[in-house]
């Protein structure tokens, strides 16, 4: 049976997301490289998938999307044996969602106001809605470090699903809104994420690319420099 096809793009929070995931649980994925930039492969890519976003697995006829659904459809249909992001266990399981949720709900989507709001004509960023994502990337913040005192990952004993979510919405979200000093917890769980290998690989893949980040001036220059 052929892969499963992977339409993405490398710099995309949500793509390194799924790409991480694949990574851990071995998933072999032919990977389409997807320019929603481009207005013609956006329009092709909204006849296969109308909600238009990335990033979207296609198995044969059946278009699966939405980060979390595709991550679970690799574990049950793709993963190597023993592997697992989510884990058996259904109050486990729940506990994981429920961070993966957080994660996808109040780092990711505020660091994607950030990042559309300096793509706007205007592109000064500014205004009461990019306040209000900064205020609430400070908020979570602030609720992510009181779970890791303590804990090597955010949900359970091992890396799951949640820590899938949290590597590439911490990375990009700390560019606009640096963590603070006193989040001792979250700054040093944001260390070891990126230390992990899986995630350093889909961060690494995407090097090229951080020269098109809005918020580029912000990431740490072990990732970008501006210079070169
Ligand atoms: N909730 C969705 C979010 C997907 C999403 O926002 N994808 C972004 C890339 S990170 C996208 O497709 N942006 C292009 C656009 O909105 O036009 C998921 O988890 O898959």
């Amino acid at each position: 049976m052929p892969n499963p096809i992977l339409h993405f793009h490398p710099l995309s929070s949500c793509c390194q997301k799924v790409l991480i995931a694949a990574r851990v649980l071995g998933a072999s994925l032919d990977a389409q490289l997807l320019n929603l930039g481009d207005p013609v492969e956006r329009e092709a890519f909204r006849t296969l998938w109308p909600l238009g976003k990335m990033p979207l697995l296609v198995e044969q006829d059946t278009c699966i999307g939405e980060t979390s659904i595709i991550i679970e459809y690799l574990q049950c249909h793709h993963a190597a044996q023993g592997a697992l992001l989510i884990p058996q266990d259904p109050a486990q399981a729940l506990e994981v969602r429920f961070w993966d949720r957080v994660c996808d709900l109040y780092v990711m989507a505020p660091m994607q106001a950030l990042t559309a709001a300096l793509l706007q004509p205007s592109g000064d960023g500014g205004g009461a809605a990019d306040a209000a994502a900064r205020a609430m990337l400070l908020n979570t913040y602030a609720v992510l470090d009181r779970q890791l005192g303590g804990r090597q990952w955010l949900a359970g004993d091992s890396f799951s699903l949640a820590d899938c979510a949290a590597a590439p919405a911490l990375f990009y979200a700390v560019a606009y809104v640096p963590l603070p000093a006193s989040h001792t917890a979250l700054s040093a769980y944001v260390e070891r994420l990126m230390a992990h290998a899986p995630v350093a690989a889909v961060i690494d893949a995407a090097r090229p690319w951080f020269k098109h980040f809005p918020g580029r001036a912000g990431l740490s220059r072990r990732y970008y420099d501006p210079d070169t």
